[in-house]
């Protein structure tokens, strides 16, 4: 895992296995602190607590989804340039907005997150309303590297077993977010510092579970669609490749038999 922004063969073997990319302090002095300060403050002026489950399903400090210091984290600060990398030639529609995800410490009475994939039978919209897109990207403002510290917990491979259950013995509308075998497992926690980022792939199912440190875990989110994204949404849940057009090579040579989904 480095910091580098250039994506080596080796990382893209890596995300095309995985789904996953980590890199450790990509985002660091005044970039970060100034989206640390913007959340803190917000969070200890306007933070009302009747609103922790609608924050918890959405975005938390939703009056500043479009603030240019959280966008900056991922225009300015070399997630862009990975999402790049990993889309290209394809372009990725404007990002405009960002997802604040806190987890507060103290194993507050918070809404846990089962083992999902975004937008596909969420618990809070129509089942047959798909919100999916091609990629995301995180970025931890401030936490703890513990599983218990409210990490986020992905699992590994898991895009290719989520594409086959979409192909397989899923329909829009069905109201499972991911099939058993998907939803027992713990996923692996991202055990994150400030300025750690995540990138991935949509179909990487993940969860989140209670904050029981004293701190509080903060991450900023950004959601990256292809510029047809619209058009490829339900034939991509069932071909991980299909938005990623030089990844498509390599995701022919790999067979994912060895993996334990
Ligand atoms: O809290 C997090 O880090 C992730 C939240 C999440 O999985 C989601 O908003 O879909």
């Amino acid at each position: 895992m480095t910091s580098s922004i250039a994506l080596s063969e080796d990382d893209k073997t890596a995300f095309v296995r995985d789904g996953v990319l980590i890199r450790r302090r990509l985002l660091h002095g005044d970039r970060l602190n100034r989206a640390a300060a913007l959340i803190d403050g917000w969070y200890r002026h306007q933070y009302r607590a009747a609103h922790l489950t609608a924050y918890t399903n959405r975005t938390f400090a939703p009056e500043l989804e479009r603030h240019p210091d959280l966008l900056a984290l991922f225009h300015h600060g070399g997630l862009a340039d990975l999402a790049r990398q990993l889309l290209c030639p394809a372009l990725f529609a404007p990002v405009t907005t960002a997802q604040v995800q806190i987890r507060l410490p103290d194993a507050a009475p918070q809404p846990e997150k089962a083992m999902h994939v975004d937008g596909v039978a969420c618990p809070h919209l129509d089942a047959a309303e798909l919100r999916t897109f091609t990629l995301i990207a995180g970025v931890m403002l401030c936490g703890l590297p513990a599983a218990e510290a409210g990490a986020l917990h992905y699992l590994p491979g898991g895009h290719w077993r989520m594409a086959r259950h979409f192909a397989t013995d899923w329909r829009l509308g069905d109201g499972e977010q991911t099939p058993p075998d998907v939803a027992a497992q713990p996923g692996t926690p991202l055990l994150a510092e400030p300025g750690d980022a995540i990138v991935m792939h949509h179909l990487v199912p993940h969860r989140v579970a209670a904050n029981t440190s004293r701190v509080q875990r903060t991450m900023v989110y950004f959601r990256i669609r292809h510029t047809d994204h619209d058009r490829l949404a339900l034939r991509a849940l069932r071909d991980p490749w299909l938005e990623y057009l030089s990844l498509r090579d390599l995701a022919q040579h790999y067979t994912p038999a060895d993996h334990r989904l």
